[in-house]
């Protein structure tokens, strides 16, 4: 290594040795990095104010190499499955967890199979998928129905192949450095963590994240956790399996989470709420996060700013709080949506006058 490559690695270090001591690395744990973790904590301060939550911030999870949080436990997750010897990896997805298992299954050198529900996966993340040479099978089911193939077809002996769904516990040891990450920025645990629910992994990795840097001397105080799941998926909140969830939010279309119990566990050890939020006010929060901060995430990260604002309007939030709202994966994964929610371009001929016109200037 050159001196100026270990500068930079000391200026921007691989998530897996920034928190070793918090992860379950081992002198056999491959140094494997597409250069995930690390990102943004933007402050919002022209969203927050039309939310009514002045101390906003966005921990923007779509920066990472695949576009969403998935790969701070995906790396993880693909680094113990080569240290245990394993060729083949296998999930089921409403896609962000595809993308990540492909990425990182291809850089290791592993075989990928992901199971999807079929029609329901944002297109940029189905090209992910397929570009990295994952094989894809896409089931007349949902998500919760891939999940159930998955866990049975790992536990065969005739094709050995590691899950890397979130119920792999390196899954969310890997999920946990976001937690990390936000208290080093703001050098101090924010009030409010909101934070979208699906299968309800990364509230609880997150839970577990502000809990080891309390239980560390990192923190002095851990933050309320507030989940929000689409209305049309919303388990947690109503306390019973969703046999047919619906939302635009393909991403937390999710009617039986697997980290159920643990989702509760944080709320209630935190303080905090689960609530449901319309599929109206997901995308409302989807354009307001573009236009008032220029941050494009996708609309299932959008529920974590449409439940703030909810809450907030409902005078369920202090002014004062500091409230980090976590938006999961980026806007680019899903474009169908996106173009869904915008005005047409404005037609105009190739001259200064005419552009002039269309735009109403003259
Ligand atoms: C953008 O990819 O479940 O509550 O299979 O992609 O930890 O499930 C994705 C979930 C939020 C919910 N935001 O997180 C999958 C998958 C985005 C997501 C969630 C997902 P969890």
């Amino acid at each position: 290594m050159t001196d100026s490559m270990a500068a930079g690695l000391a200026a921007r270090p691989r998530l897996l040795d920034r928190y070793r001591a918090f992860l379950p690395v081992t002198d056999a744990t491959p140094p494997l990095t597409l250069g995930e973790g690390a990102t943004p904590l933007v402050r919002a301060e022209r969203l927050g104010a039309a939310i009514g939550a002045p101390n906003l911030y966005l921990k923007v999870e779509g920066q990472n190499p695949t576009g969403s949080f998935k790969d701070r436990g995906m790396v993880m997750a693909v680094a113990k499955a080569v240290e245990a010897g394993a060729r083949a990896i296998v999930c089921a997805s409403t896609g962000n967890t595809s993308a990540s298992a492909a990425a990182y299954g291809a850089a290791a050198g592993l075989e990928v199979i992901v199971i999807l529900p079929r029609g329901q996966i944002a297109l940029g993340k189905l090209l992910q998928a397929l570009v990295a040479g994952a094989r894809v099978v896409a089931i007349d089911g949902n998500f919760d129905q891939a999940l159930t193939i998955v866990r049975a077809l790992a536990e065969q002996d005739d094709h050995p192949v590691t899950l890397v769904n979130s119920v792999n516990p390196f899954r969310l040891d890997g999920q946990r450095t976001a937690a990390f990450e936000i208290c080093d920025d703001l050098g101090r645990a924010p009030d409010i963590l909101a934070i979208p629910v699906g299968n309800a992994g990364n509230i609880s990795a997150y839970w577990a994240g502000f809990r080891a840097y309390a239980d560390a001397g990192r923190i002095s105080a851990t933050p309320r956790m507030w989940g929000f799941q689409a209305a049309g998926a919303a388990p947690i909140v109503h306390g019973r399996r969703v046999e047919r969830p619906e939302t635009v939010a393909t991403a937390i279309r999710i009617g039986d989470p697997a980290s159920w119990d643990k989702a509760v566990a944080a709320r209630q050890e935190s303080g905090g709420r689960i609530e449901a939020v319309t599929d109206d006010q997901i995308l409302a929060a989807y354009r307001d996060l573009a236009r008032y901060e220029g941050v494009f995430c996708e609309p299932a990260s959008a529920a974590s700013v449409a439940g703030v604002r909810t809450l907030a309007a409902a005078g369920a939030l202090d002014p004062d709080a500091t409230v980090v709202a976590v938006l999961t994966g980026h806007g680019l994964k899903d474009p169908r949506t996106a173009e869904a929610q915008v005005p047409g371009v404005i037609d105009a001929a190739p001259s200064v006058g005419a552009v002039a016109v269309a735009l109403g200037w003259s």
